[in-house]
């Protein structure tokens, strides 16, 4: 993991040491500051769990590579379930508030958060977005994390589920790929299936290499733009929300 941002940065492929070149394999010292930021990140990630539970709100994860749909997915989500609960966003991009002044236009509370050259939202940022936005009791919180396929799934926020999102211009072999997001994830959604017939992508490989990697992942498939898998996916989010207010 590189001491920065907590993601892996050791080599994957097998080479010769023979070389002198400058790198840290197995440094204790970027070991120990690796396990602080994350050790850190737990405890920042207890303290928004404790707040989720008192106040009976439940918080989502939405993580993916950059444009895979998150953002489109959700504000279809919202203008599907706002009449049911309040719901609050939090939104994690390197720069810029545009997707925060999309989410707005819907009407809902909305923090945008930039992390500069950080590449994943951690659990103290989230909690500090928590306090401004003051949700409601009973509500849903959706957290759109910075488009990465790797360093968010490291980053406990203290969320009742993570959720990944794969879109079909990917590949199907993104899972076995970048195997943590979906070790992590409780449901992968399958985005852009509109544009399944104009591309090379297997639904039946993803989802089989998917569950390699975690047996227990959920899939659905579904299409931000013409709205096919909304219902099923709002329903998950209904049945998986924690407290009863919203599942009545
Ligand atoms: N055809 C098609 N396009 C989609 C779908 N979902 C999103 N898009 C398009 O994909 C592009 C990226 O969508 P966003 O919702 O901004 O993606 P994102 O994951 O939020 O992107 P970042 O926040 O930058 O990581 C936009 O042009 C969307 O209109 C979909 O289901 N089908
Ligand atoms: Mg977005």
């Amino acid at each position: 993991m590189c001491g920065y941002c907590g993601c892996e940065s050791t080599p994957m492929h097998q080479h010769e040491h023979g070389h002198t070149h400058d790198h840290h394999h197995g440094d204790p010292r970027l070991i120990q500051i690796e396990q602080d930021i994350l050790s850190e990140n737990q405890r920042f990630a207890e303290q928004n769990r404790l707040y989720f539970n008192k106040n009976n709100l439940s918080a989502f994860n939405l993580m993916s590579s950059p444009g895979s749909g998150k953002t489109t997915l959700l504000i279809e989500t919202i203008k599907a379930l706002k009449d049911r609960c309040p719901i609050s966003v939090i939104e994690g991009d390197q720069q810029t508030d545009l997707d925060a002044q999309r989410i707005a236009a819907t009407g809902v509370s909305v923090l945008q958060i930039n992390t500069g050259k950080g590449c994943h939202l951690d659990a103290h940022r989230v909690g500090h977005a928590l306090n401004d936005l003051a949700p409601a009791k009973n509500s849903l919180i959706f957290i759109e994390n910075v488009g990465n396929l790797v360093c968010p799934a490291l980053f406990d926020l203290g969320e009742q589920a993570k959720i990944v999102i794969l879109s079909v211009t990917e590949g199907e072999d993104k899972p076995l790929k970048y195997p943590h997001m979906f070790a992590e994830a409780s449901l992968m959604l399958i985005n852009k299936m509109d544009l399944l017939p104009y591309v090379s992508f297997n639904v039946a490989q993803c989802s089989d290499y998917a569950k390699r990697i975690n047996p227990k992942i959920e899939i659905m498939q579904t299409s931000a733009t013409t709205q096919q898998g909304l219902l099923p996916w709002c329903d998950w989010l209904l049945k998986t929300a924690h407290h009863a207010a919203l599942t009545a």
